[in-house]
Order: C-alpha cells, then sequence, then structure tokens
C-alpha cells in the first residue's frame, strides 16, 4: 500500500521547458551559441548551472567563461525566465493534474514535489496548487543531482514515509532512474521520447487509476 505521491514539476505538473527554452535560446544567441529545440530536450530535469555548462560545452566554450561571468550569465537567464513566468495561471496545469491532487487530497494522499527548479514555489503559486503539497524539496540543500536518488529520498522524508511507501512521477530519464534508484514506484509520463525503467507510462495523468496506484 502506497502512502504518499511525489512529483517532479517540468513536464509532470505543467510545461515550463517552453519557457526555459525561450530564455536559454536568447542566452546563447548572446554569446554565440545555438540553442535549438531538440538541444533543450537534454537540459530537461537538470539545474541551471548544469545546463548553462552543458550549453556552452554544445557550443565549444566550456573554457571561455570564469565562474564568476558564469554565474552572471546563469542569473540573466534566470530573471528573463522569471518574466516570462509571470503569465502562468492555473490554465497552464497539465491535464489531470487539478483533479489528480484534488482526489489525493480527499483521500488523505499527501503530495510532494522533488523539482530541480529553484523557482519551484513561485511556479505552484502561480498555478494556484501550492497549497496542495505538503513539502516542497529545497534544490539549494541538495549534494547531487537528478539521476542520484537524494531529491526523492528528501522528499518521502518531508512526507514522513519511506521512499518505498511512495510513487514518483517524472518526465525525464533522470528522473526515472533517481526514483528507482531509491526503490521507490515510478509512474514515467511521456511527451515524446521513450522512459526506460519506469514501472508504468502515460501520457497524462487522466489515464491513471488512484486506487489502483496506492495498491502497487
Ligand atoms: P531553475 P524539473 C527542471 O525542472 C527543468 O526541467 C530544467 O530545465 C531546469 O534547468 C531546472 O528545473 C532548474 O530550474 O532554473 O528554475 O532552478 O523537471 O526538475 O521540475
Ligand atoms: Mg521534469
Amino acid at each position: 500500500m502506497k502512502k504518499g505521491f511525489i512529483f517532479d514539476l517540468d513536464g509532470v505538473i505543467t510545461d515550463t521547458a517552453k519557457y526555459h527554452f525561450i530564455a536559454w535560446r536568447d542566452l546563447g544567441t548572446e554569446i554565440g551559441v545555438d540553442v535549438d529545440l531538440k538541444f533543450n530536450e537534454q537540459l530537461k530535469g537538470i539545474s541551471r548551472m548544469d545546463s548553462l555548462d552543458r550549453i556552452l560545452a554544445h557550443g565549444g566554450k566550456e573554457n571561455d567563461f570564469t565562474l564568476d561571468q558564469k554565474e552572471a550569465l546563469a542569473a540573466k537567464k534566470n530573471t528573463h525566465y522569471v518574466e516570462l513566468l509571470q503569465s502562468l495561471t492555473p490554465a497552464d496545469l497539465l491535464p489531470g493534474v487539478k483533479e489528480f491532487l484534488d482526489q489525493a487530497s480527499t483521500k488523505g494522499v499527501p503530495c510532494a514535489i522533488a523539482s530541480a527548479s529553484k523557482n519551484a514555489p513561485f511556479i505552484l503559486e502561480k498555478l494556484g496548487v501550492k497549497d496542495q503539497f505538503a513539502g516542497i524539496v529545497d534544490p539549494a540543500t541538495l549534494h547531487k543531482g537528478k539521476p542520484d536518488p537524494e531529491i526523492f529520498i528528501k522528499a518521502a522524508e518531508l512526507l514522513n514515509i519511506q521512499p518505498e511507501e511512495a510513487v514518483g512521477f517524472e518526465d525525464a530519464q533522470a528522473g526515472i532512474d533517481g526514483i528507482k534508484a531509491c526503490n521507490m514506484y515510478a509512474v514515467g509520463v511521456l511527451s515524446g521520447e521513450p522512459l526506460h525503467g519506469a514501472d508504468l507510462t502515460c501520457h497524462e495523468l487522466t489515464e491513471l487509476n488512484m486506487d489502483e496506484l496506492l495498491q502497487k
């Protein structure tokens, strides 16, 4: 019997990848690196600084900037990204998310967020669902990003349950790998690329039967 649900944010609760893409693409234009939609796929679930490192490596510019300069670039991208997030409303929740959270609340099943995004609390506020989460892991406290299981273990701790008592929802392979590395049941939310190792996959949460999930 499962006792809690742990959600990734981008790609599971809402699609912020399109805003990350615009902000990284524009920063890339400034520094002479072409960031296209295909390459953007590689940035999903990856932290802000790791994303910048991948972009610089992609453009052969990994040795062109000091740490201070890289921090300034990451901050600039984030300022643009946060501007784009201002237009988010509850209508930007992915299909079935609101209904799933409401059903979990009715059944007394607590939910937590395990997202690499430092903007997660702000995004959840804009989406009107922040109060439906008993816990949000602060990614600044993590030693390792996904695929390390640390973020999912911390999310289970916030819910006062063991990782194996939770169901984790992820749209990125690194996230599925992190969930499985701590023996959590993994639901893969598909958006094109296949997800390897997930216990169950769906295209949207409307396809899921909560009672069956809780029995896993
Ligand atoms: P921020 P997730 C991730 O969200 C995004 O997929 C990834 O593209 C982004 O770089 C990362 O959050 C950090 O976001 O710059 O807002 O701190 O999929 O882990 O919910
Ligand atoms: Mg994601």
